[in-house]
């Protein structure tokens, strides 16, 4: 797969080393070589290199320099990623081709939360429903690629200080030899809480007669603790044949989320995954890879940080309302890659079974018995059997056509409705996706790019189960066991332009959404999800430019428009243009750079959720940075001019809001350094 292609040039050449000395040039333009001549249009990368040099807490604010890329923030970490207009299990989020699900119900934890950017080598995209290799991601895949152990020995320093007394410190250690290698790592996070443009904490924005606001006591605590430790093993039988084996241990605690009622006590993630790969098997078996990981997330939230748990008749614990969330993934996949005809057909088959579970107390749920425990995610099963093929074939120097196809069976299961006799507890599916793509390139520095897909994903088991009944007025928020899964016919065209030392991509794509699962009002008291038919169509621009005088230009534009057919009106949550540009002075030992971010106001909201238009925004970033020998040193100053703005994606939906025009805003000015130190 291209992606492996990618992944490993990166490996070779660029992600090496921020700080081998000299190579800061050349890392951009090899950068700005690989983006340009090997990524098709419908492909982004963000290097480590980028991430190291931001002062993003994690993988989904990161993401946010790739156009197309948007996240919803909760609050100062745990971004959840948006590719277009697409988010939650419209995507895939995989780290090495792990599937890993988040807990909470909330979505406290999204997939990326769960790694820490030391054991990160680099992220790529694909946008559109172009990969067959996985079930889902009906609107892409972020595919995150963990590090690499190189021969002898290796560690890897990181050491990060910013404002709100933030720190994000990490340590690695290899050693390999031909036949085996070993690596192991630490990371540790920690901020207390950012404040806005305004100078107000972000905690600071509840009315203060809203019971969803912070304790005194709790308004400027610590807003994350995160540790992660990892490990892996590498072991080579042969010369063309590998077996690796990681895990990871994650421990978040006190993670505060103003955007939600309440917030984490902790979640602890175990990751483990198993892979076995042949190389060269004969001339038609090139290669072969079986994969078997396990994961496992526990998830404890709470209101006892808000003034809803001070103590009443009622309220006789700590907290009014808690859920305690846990979700398990096991999954195997086995695929091979052969060479027939003039052509290469990878194929395989994958399974994975996830469980979750969460169960969710309120003081005030019934007069009689306060604190019942209620299945909130009834305890789902969901299995996940798929079969794929996909050939790629090379017509003549400048045609090369894809097609990929995919078929899926799911069965889902709730072994603990909270109204069992009510309502279904069994659903399945079965599905088949595919594409076809074209790349014509007429001349070598132009890529033509025109795919059209048929993609589908499933209904998670929330959207099937989730049960959080409520005594009216108050709103009851219900699963739709009935629904059907999603299909999105999409159609995509891209053309990149590019040569040794710059490239000009731009994409534009059309989303035919069948059963688009949409979260609406049922009655004023009761909210749930419905399959509606959506459309989506988006454009983005991007480049990057070698310029006279050890300048660089990069500039970024990114559209989505999307549309509730059935209502006749515009769908909830889609971010607005927004773009990027930045100019780079960077010669072989130091660079400096300046960024411009701009969002322009969205006003395209659905009245169904009470959504709220969000106003345009433009923030300007600094940074410098010095490489010596095997150090790095980076500095920078983020939204220098200390503006008080929103990002569209910044609040809950009603009936969930925090209040009329409640938004979490974005961080002030905010200084940050990074030293890395690598051998
Ligand atoms: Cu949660």
């Amino acid at each position: 797969m291209r992606i492996r292609f990618l992944a490993s040039c990166f490996a070779a050449g660029v992600c090496l080393a921020p700080g081998y000395l000299g190579a800061a040039e050349t890392i951009l333009l090899d950068e700005i070589a690989i983006r340009g001549e090997k990524e098709s249009p419908q492909e982004e990368s963000l290097t480590i290199r980028e991430v190291r040099e931001s002062p993003a807490k994690d993988i989904g604010e990161a993401l946010q320099r790739v156009e197309g890329i948007s996240c919803v923030r909760k609050g100062a970490i745990a971004n959840d990623i948006v590719l277009r207009g697409f988010q939650r299990d419209n995507i895939n989020v995989l780290v090495d081709g792990v599937r890993l699900h988040g807990a909470c119900p909330n979505r406290m934890d999204p997939p990326a939360f769960h790694y820490d950017f030391a054991q990160v080598e680099d992220v790529f995209v694909l946008k559109g429903p172009y990969d067959v290799t996985n079930p889902g991601g009906l609107g892409g895949l972020v595919q995150v690629k963990t590090k690499k152990t190189e021969k002898g020995f290796h560690s890897d320093v990181n050491l990060n200080y910013g404002s709100y007394n933030s720190s994000n410190d990490s340590a690695t250690l290899s050693y390999g030899t031909d036949r085996y290698d070993a690596l192991g790592g630490y990371a540790f996070k920690f901020s207390e809480v950012p404040r806005s443009g305004d100078g107000k904490l972000i905690t600071d924005i509840y009315p203060s007669t809203s019971p969803n606001r912070y304790r005194p006591d709790a308004i400027d605590s610590k807003a994350y603790e995160i540790h992660t430790g990892w490990a892996k093993f590498g072991f080579n039988p042969t010369d063309t044949s590998r077996t690796e084996l990681s895990y990871s241990y994650q421990d978040a605690s006190h993670v505060l989320y103003p955007y939600l009622k309440m917030d984490a006590d902790y979640d602890r993630t175990h990751i483990l995954n198993w892979t076995y790969k042949v190389e060269k098997i004969s001339d038609v078996l090139t290669d072969l890879e079986l994969q078997a990981y396990w994961n496992k997330v526990n998830h404890v939230m709470d209101d006892s940080l808000r003034e809803s748990s001070r103590p009443t008749a009622r309220i006789t614990r700590l907290y009014s309302m808690l859920t305690d969330a846990s979700t398990q993934v096991v999954g195997t996949k086995l695929k091979g890659t052969l060479a027939i005809g003039s052509g290469t057909l990878k194929t395989g088959l994958d399974y994975y079974n996830r469980t979750w579970n969460a169960l969710n107390v309120r003081a005030m749920y019934t007069q009689a018995v306060p604190y019942t425990t209620l299945n909130m995610i009834p305890d789902v099963d969901v299995d996940n059997f798929g079969l794929f093929a996909d050939y790629e074939l090379p017509l003549n120097e400048q045609f090369t056509v894809q097609a990929g196809i995919r078929g899926d069976l799911t069965w889902v299961n709730a072994a603990a409705l909270n109204n069992a006799s009510a309502l279904r507890n069994s659903t399945d599916f079965g599905e088949v996706s595919g594409n076809v793509r074209l790349t014509y390139a007429p001349v070598s520095s132009l890529d033509i790019f025109v795919g059209l897909a048929r993609g589908v994903r499933t209904p998670d088991p929330e959207e099937l189960y989730i049960s959080v009944p409520a005594a009216p007025p108050a709103v009851s928020w219900q699963g739709n066991p009935g629904l059907n899964p999603t299909v999105n016919h999409e159609a995509d065209l891209g053309v990149k332009y590019a040569g040794e030392k710059f490239y000009v991509t731009g994409t534009i794509f059309y989303s035919d959404l069948t059963d688009f699962v949409n979260f609406s009002s049922v009655s004023s008291t009761l909210k749930s999800y419905r399959n509606i038919d959506a459309s989506m169509w988006g454009a983005e621009f991007g480049s990057q430019v070698s310029l006279p005088f050890d300048l660089y230009l990069r500039g970024s534009l990114s559209y989505t428009e999307a549309r509730n057919k059935d209502g006749n009106r515009p769908l909830s949550e889609i971010p607005p243009l927004r773009g990027l540009v930045s100019l780079r002075y960077d010669v072989d030992s130091w660079f400096f750079e300046v960024a411009e971010n701009w969002a322009a106001r969205q006003d395209r909201v659905d009245s169904g959720l009470n959504e709220q238009p969000t106003g345009g925004w433009l923030t300007t970033d600094l940074k410098a940075g010095i490489n010596w020998r095997s150090l790095s040193v980076y500095g920078g100053v983020n939204n220098l001019l200390d503006k008080q703005y929103y990002s569209h994606l910044s609040y809950l939906r009603d009936p969930f809001a925090g209040g009329v025009g409640f938004k979490v805003p974005e961080n002030g000015r905010n200084f940050y350094l990074t030293a890395t130190y690598k051998f």
